[in-house]
């Protein structure tokens, strides 16, 4: 039985559709810079929030309608709702998805038993793969909801806990390079403190960086060769995440020798928690070549915790695809949206307008971007910016030709600096919204 019966596959019918079931940017073979929709944007779907979700929140309970789901924590359940979940990619052209090993099979009483349900479920996410083409962008394992992670995971002050996250890692790398999965991705759930008075925080970050460089060893082992990935959050469910942003991330891992086999999944509501902008985020961890994919979604402004709502602001879209396009892409990366319907859009066809809204505020994003990118006038800008560097004592300081001396005898010689010129930041600005 269909899971989705009202819905057909979701077209394309250009900008002037008013039909809320089509797409009116988001036209996978039309080709932007040389490439296709499809390739430059590698949409992914979330099991979690999208399979997952029941609406809860601190203060009520679930509100979702799920009628193919019985809310029993069968494998039975667990493999019909994976014929749901397909149903909705194909019908959604969604070319990829991703998952946690708990969201897709229940846990059981041990790890043998949870790893039997794993391999279970995933005989049935393999045949709907074959059957329709859709790939895993990335698995992770939930190293984070099972009390036993209170303390955290690979920096919990429990060995044994920690020995149980590098099992059920082994697990879920060994089902995505079966599943063909191209990245890999650990969110630091509980991998922080909440208070400093118990936390020995040197000895965790050793066992963060020990904790990584066995899952490299044994993915080298098995000849899973997708990308790893770290999800930077500064926050939530910790006071204090050690993931906290792109840059302690990377500081991390250049300080833990793991920079050649691990880049970052740069997540919107992630970066604002981090009090940045999703496009610093993304221009800090593309210019250090770190830049490996992204969780797209958005907060709210007014309210101060990670909603994962679905993007819709074509401001953000455009800024984050100028970033994308700056740094050639994300593949094997891809737009994963981490993102989850609100409480009161309860109905299955909500799933379908929230995805196709995000899907084409970043088409649309695209577009405007590689618009922005074609017209040249911010590019330029930015050149005659620095032009100061292309020549004279620039170039030479840039070259390592001048040392304090040098630049002191050139100071004196000059008298004082050659005036400074105007940022322009509100006619940039305005040039932006020409575009959008
Ligand atoms: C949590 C979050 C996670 C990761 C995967 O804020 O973003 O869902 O994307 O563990
Ligand atoms: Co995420």
């Amino acid at each position: 039985m269909a899971a989705f019966p009202e819905v057909s596959k979701i077209q394309y019918e250009g900008p002037k559709s008013r039909n809320p079931l089509a797409f009116r940017w988001y036209n996978p073979d039309e080709v932007v810079e040389g490439k296709t929709m499809r390739d430059h944007l590698r949409f992914s779907v979330v099991y979690w929030h999208t399979f997952r979700g029941t609406g809860s929140d601190p203060f009520g309970a679930g509100t979702m309608q799920r009628p193919w789901d019985d809310q029993s924590n069968s494998v039975e359940n667990a493999q019909r709702r994976v014929r749901a979940a397909f149903e909705f990619m194909e019908k959604l052209q969604a070319p990829f998805y991703a998952f946690h090993d708990r969201d897709v099979a229940p846990e059981g009483q041990t790890l043998a038993e949870s790893n039997r349900n794993f391999d279970e479920v995933v005989k049935v996410l393999k045949e709907e793969q074959q059957r329709t083409g859709i790939k895993l962008l990335w698995g992770t394992a939930n190293l984070f909801s099972n009390p036993r992670y209170m303390h955290g995971a690979a920096t919990t002050c429990n060995a044994d806990v920690f020995a149980y996250a590098a099992a059920q890692v082994k697990k879920c790398l060994e089902v995505t390079k079966e599943l063909g999965g191209e990245n890999y991705v650990f969110w630091g759930g509980r991998e922080g403190y909440q208070n400093l008075f118990n936390t020995d925080m040197k000895r965790e970050l050793d066992h963060l960086g020990r904790f990584f460089h066995l899952a490299v060893d044994y993915a080298k082992e098995i000849g899973f060769h997708g990308t790893f990935l770290i999800e930077p959050k500064p926050k939530e469910p910790t006071k204090h995440q050690y993931d906290s942003d792109a840059a302690a991330c990377i500081n991390f891992l250049r300080a833990y020798g793991l920079t050649e086999r691990f880049k970052l999944n740069i997540e919107t509501n992630h970066a604002t928690l981090a009090g940045h902008t999703m496009m610093h985020e993304l221009d800090y961890a593309g210019m250090q070549g770190m830049l490996g994919s992204i969780d797209a979604n958005t907060g709210d402004l007014l309210l101060g915790w990670d909603t994962d709502q679905f993007p819709t602001n074509l401001y953000l879209t455009a800024e984050v695809m100028l970033i994308l396009l700056k740094y050639g892409g994300l593949a094997p990366g891809g737009v994963n949206f981490d993102a989850k319907v609100r409480r009161e859009s309860f109905e299955p066809i909500d799933l379908f307008h929230a995805h196709i809204g995000g899907m084409d505020a970043f088409a649309r994003g695209l577009k405007i971007a590689a618009e922005i990118r074609a017209g040249g006038e911010l590019a330029a800008f930015v050149k005659q910016r620095y032009a100061s560097w292309d020549a004279g004592i620039g170039a030479e300081i840039e070259a390592g030709k001048a040392d304090f001396r040098k630049l002191e005898s050139y100071i004196l010689a000059k008298g004082e600096a050659a005036p400074n010129h105007s940022g322009r930041q509100e006619m940039l600005e305005n040039l932006i919204n020409y575009y959008i």
